[in-house]
Parts: structure tokens; sequence; C-alpha cells
């Protein structure tokens, strides 16, 4: 079956749109950030940090100690950070935002979301 040059046309502007398209929402759903929190001397640094839904928060424990960043009721939790380690979470709408360490409950943090 012979094609058309119109048709040769019409078949290459729709599947240019269709990579520009899929790469738009691979970009969208990809946009969050990823926020550092660094452990020192049993702090968390900052103390608050402002966050979207979609984004990521890593805590990096300088400390010889393990910590943790867990949520007051225990809905999110980054599990045990060791020496020069990470721990990661993310972030979704509605997540409580007061965390602090299973290990030093002095150990207090907060998360905003905006
Ligand atoms: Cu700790």
């Amino acid at each position: 079956m012979q094609i058309t040059k119109r048709e040769f046309l019409v078949n290459t502007v729709a599947a240019f749109a269709a990579a520009v398209f899929s790469r738009q929402a691979r970009a969208t759903s990809q946009s969050g950030v990823t926020h550092q929190v660094q452990i020192r001397n049993f702090q968390y640094d900052p103390e608050m940090i402002e966050v979207r839904p979609g984004d990521t928060i890593t805590w990096t424990n300088h400390d010889i100690a393990p910590h943790t960043a867990t949520a007051q009721d225990r809905s999110w939790d980054t599990g045990r950070i060791r020496r020069s380690q990470d721990g990661s979470v993310h972030v979704v709408a509605g997540m409580p935002t007061d965390y602090f360490c299973i290990y030093h409950p002095q150990m207090r943090g907060q998360i905003k979301l905006v």
C-alpha cells in the first residue's frame, strides 16, 4: 500500500507529539524535589523543613550514634540510620508532620506541608 506524502507527514507529526507528551508526563510525575536534613549532635538541621507532596526528604546521620526520623504516630519511618548513612521518606499529602528519633525521643523535627 502506497502512503501519500501527506499521510506520512501526519503520522510523523503525531508520533513526535506523542513522544513530547510522554516526556512531559514523565517530567511531571518526577517533579518532586529532594530535601536534605543533616543530623548532627543529636539534632535535625534544619529542624523544620517545608515540603510539597511528591517531594522526598533525605536525612543524613553525621553522629556516631544511630538515629531515625519517625512520625510521632509512627505512620512513617526512615528506619535505623547508621553513622554516615542516610534514610529517605516520600512526602504524601496529609502525612503527619511531627517526627522524632526512636532512640533519642528528645530529638524532634517538623515537616511543614505547603
Ligand atoms: Cu537519635
